[in-house]
């Protein structure tokens, strides 16, 4: 009997809604859900293919134990004794402070990764913990915390409403957006030239959405940051400066920016960042005569030299021109689970380095080391040497620099648990791999995307298909790690017990708050209204019922709920962006704080290297992403491959002939961290100098289970870094724009 069932799509940012189409609990369709209210139908090629991915045979089914040094197949029971055991064993001798946390990508797609995570760390007490954000958008996450004094404050294009947009290393035609969630990117920048707007595209390749631009800038890679500082040195030099009245009693620093901004005068850019000056000059002029205006920056500017120095001047351009926090500008999204506004007041401002890494010294950035040091985490020897990994939706062999040194530090390790439904090139090194159920068989709720919407809505999905019996779903697999950390991961543990924990702190909390919608009242009785089939769904409805749209428990009767929202299949609209700058602002000084002083300390490195001119001998190499994949765990789908090798190694037809390299000719590839070898592919869309490889390759290990990816293996381009090239104010590794050599392999 076939049924459909509509499903959130987990597998990139645009959170677009599916209609799932289900035989006999298998999903072998989807399409669009034309009634969605963010997306309206918009599908791409992976979400269309979302059935192949829910059911690859290759997904393990069943939890994995290692005995004799193999893994094998387990009962549920058997791998969460191993784990409450393997932990034990490690925090009894060593402390929490021995187990380090890795947290992937896809935690910001999955409910549990939402919910859990936090917990996890605080019931281990340690401080190493590592996630995608330092292989990612951490420089924006540091740039938004001096800038407005909460990281997490990240201000998204208003794409429906703006005139002139700006995009700074971002493909949001293939990625389909990132730190802005919008569905049908690609529709909401055709329509913005439709209705007469502009679309500026800087990128050093010419990609798909550079092509779709009215303008293509295309510069040095790593080099934005002094492009972006020479279009406010023009807009202060030819008196374009004007934030308006509305936003200018809210900015503070913005002489001090004028002062820094001195010496990069287009004249002095321009070499290095190999843009002409009088181009800079016109991106600046454009971008101040637009009447609503947006500059966005995404991996291209975060994952980079300078990238927290090139994250906070996109915003400093958005403040100067008057555009933050106004329709068709940068705005602030308000996300139906944010807590409810409250007055604006002073907050405590943002810091890091409130500790520091172990073997390096890298300073923490919001409680996290940077991803590129696990390994030396591990393997160097000496007090504090992390002993175990609880490691949830990672792959750090592919996806962080020196993923050779990683695999051998993971072998090394006395216990590992992945949360993981592959065995792939990371989690073959476990203890246990604990596989949570597809997608399918999950709830959805984007905790992290709503966030960062390009306009509010809510919506939830419940499990479109119903669990098998006794197997736990991905929030009951990490509340068993929680309490297997606490020494209660005994066979009759009740993982219910970690969200009562959750809600009786949230509402603790809440009472004592005198501006908070409950205050005053029980906190048990108010837990004992929660609706919901499970913790997961009443902490949902907790954070709904206590967020700006909620029904405050009864201080406002026509508010969100969760039972309100399940009657809601299609979600709710919650209106367009609105400007709420103040109620955002969390610095010491309540204002946006444009020249913050860990800012402007880093100023110095980029003048140095500007001064340096830039290494002109060198190629440098970027990445590049596909549609139909998704970094490295969406190769073993053949419907999304295509059984092609896209690991190709793309470069300018004058590099290639230079080095004597055909087409299709092997290269062997040199960095830092090692060499690799892939074929090249000529692609005159690129810079002279730069070469483009893809990441998220590399599927040729033993003791892996993907029989589809282990085929076309393709290369690990992050094998050519030693993680030692970081930005240093956020940690973040430098993934576009470091040096290799190249030549034909043998
Ligand atoms: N050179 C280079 N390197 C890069 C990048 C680049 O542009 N260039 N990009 C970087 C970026 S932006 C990112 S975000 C990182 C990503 O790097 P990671 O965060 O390591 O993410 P993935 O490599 O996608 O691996 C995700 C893992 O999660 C598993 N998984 C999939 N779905 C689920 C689920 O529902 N639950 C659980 N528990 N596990 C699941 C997959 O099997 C896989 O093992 O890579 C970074 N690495
Ligand atoms: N299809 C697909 N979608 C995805 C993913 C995927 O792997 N595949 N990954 C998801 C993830 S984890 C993320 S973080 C997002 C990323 O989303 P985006 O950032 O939009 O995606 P990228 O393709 O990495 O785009 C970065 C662009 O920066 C350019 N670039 C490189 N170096 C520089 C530089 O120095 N300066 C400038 N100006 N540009 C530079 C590159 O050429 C590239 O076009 O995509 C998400 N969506
Ligand atoms: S754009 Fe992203 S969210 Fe939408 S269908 Fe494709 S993969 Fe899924
Ligand atoms: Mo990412």
């Amino acid at each position: 009997m076939t049924r459909t069932a509509l499903r959130i799509c987990p597998l990139c940012e645009a959170t677009c809604g599916l209609v799932l189409t289900i035989d006999q609990e298998r999903v072998t369709h989807a399409r669009g859900d034309r009634d969605d209210v963010f997306s309206a139908g918009f599908v791409c090629p992976k979400g269309a293919s979302f059935g192949a991915l829910d059911t690859d045979p290759d997904r393990l089914t069943r939890p994995l134990v290692r005995k004799d040094g193999r893994l094998a197949e387990a009962s549920w029971a058997e791998a969460f004794a191993a784990v409450a055991a393997g932990i034990g064993a490690v925090t009894a001798e060593h402390g929490g402070e021995a187990v380090g946390v890795v947290l992937g990508n896809p935690n910001v797609h999955t409910m549990a990764g939402g919910l859990y995570p936090a917990q996890l760390v605080a019931a281990l007490r340690t401080r190493s913990v590592f996630t995608a954000s330092t292989l990612d958008q951490m420089p924006k996450h540091v740039s938004c915390g001096f800038l407005f004094g909460d990281p997490n404050a990240i201000p998204v294009p208003d794409l429906d409403r703006t005139d002139h947009l700006v995009l700074i290393g971002a493909n949001p035609l293939v990625s389909n957006g990132s730190l802005a969630t919008a569905a049908d990117f690609p529709g909401k920048l055709k329509a913005l030239r439709r209705r007469g707007g502009r679309l500026t595209v800087v990128d050093p390749n010419r990609t798909r959405t550079a092509e779709a631009a009215d303008r293509h800038v295309a510069p040095r890679p790593g080099t934005d940051a002094a492009l972006l500082f020479a279009m406010v040195h023009v807009l202060f030099a030819e008196g374009l400066a004007d934030p308006g009245e509305a936003l200018a009693p809210h900015l503070s620093g913005a002489a001090e920016v004028r002062v820094l901004a001195e010496d990069f005068t287009p004249e002095a850019v321009a070499a290095y960042c190999d843009v002409p000056a009088e181009d800079i000059r016109t991106l600046a002029r454009e971008l101040a005569a637009a009447e609503r205006a947006a500059v966005y920056g995404r991996l291209g500017s975060t994952a980079v030299e300078f990238g927290t120095l090139a994250s906070w001047l996109v915003d400093v351009l958005n403040a100067l021109t008057g555009n933050l926090d106004r329709p068709g500008g940068a705005m602030f999204p308000l996300s139906a689970t944010a807590r409810a506004p409250r007055p604006p007041r002073p907050g405590k401002g943002f810091t890091t380095g409130r500790w520091r890494s172990r073997v390096s010294g890298h300073p923490e950035v919001k409680g996290e080391l940077p991803a590129a040091a696990l390994a030396e985490e591990i393997d160097t020897p000496g007090e504090g040497r992390l002993r175990a990994l609880v490691v949830v939706a990672a792959n750090p062999v592919l996806s962080a620099p020196d993923g050779l040194r990683t695999d051998r530090a993971l072998a090394g390790l006395d216990f590992m648990v992945s949360v993981d439904p592959y065995l792939n090139e990371t989690s073959r090194h476990a203890h246990v791999v604990l596989p949570p159920p597809p997608p399918a068989r999950s709830a959805h709720y984007d905790f992290a995307f709503s966030t960062l919407a390009v306009r509010n809505t809510v919506r939830y999905s419940p499990p479109a298909v119903p669990l098998a019996a006794g197997t736990p779903d991905e929030p009951e697999i990490l509340a068993r790690l929680i309490l297997a950390v606490l020494g209660q991961g005994g066979p009759d543990a009740d993982p219910a017990l970690v969200d009562d924990q959750a809600v009786a702190r949230r509402f603790g909390s809440e009472t004592a708050d005198p501006h908070s919608p409950v205050h005053g009242r029980d906190a048990a009785d108010l837990a004992a209204r929660l609706g919901g089939r499970t913790g997961y769904e009443r902490r949902l409805d907790m954070m709904l019922r206590l967020g700006p749209y909620g029904d405050g428990f009864g201080a406002r009767p026509d508010g969100l709920t969760l039972a309100g929202l399940l009657d809601r299949p299609h979600g709710i609209d919650l209106g367009p962006l609105e400007p709420r700058l103040p109620a955002v602002l969390r610095t010491a000084s309540g204002t946006v704080e444009l020249a913050a002083p860990a800012l402007a300390a880093d100023v110095p490195r980029l003048r140095a290297a500007v001064a340096e001119g830039g290494d002109r001998q060198s190629l440098v190499l970027i990445g590049r992403r596909h549609l139909r994949s998704n970094n490295s765990w969406m190769h073993n789908v053949p419907v999304l491959t295509g059984g092609s090798n896209r690991c190709t190694l793309q470069m300018h037809p004058e590099d290639a002939a230079r080095l004597g390299l055909a087409d299709g000719a092997q290269a062997r590839i040199k960095g830092d961290g090692g060499e690799i070898t892939a074929p090249v592919e000529i692609a005159a869309t690129l810079r002279r100098g730069v070469v483009s490889l893809p990441h998220g390759w590399g599927h040729d290990r033993s003791g892996t289970r993907l029989t589809a990816a282990s085929r076309e293996p393709g290369a690990n381009v992050n094998q050519l870094l030693d993680g030692s090239r970081l930005d240093p104010l956020s940690g973040t590794a430098v993934l576009n724009g470091f040096p290799i050599q190249v030549e034909p392999a043998g």
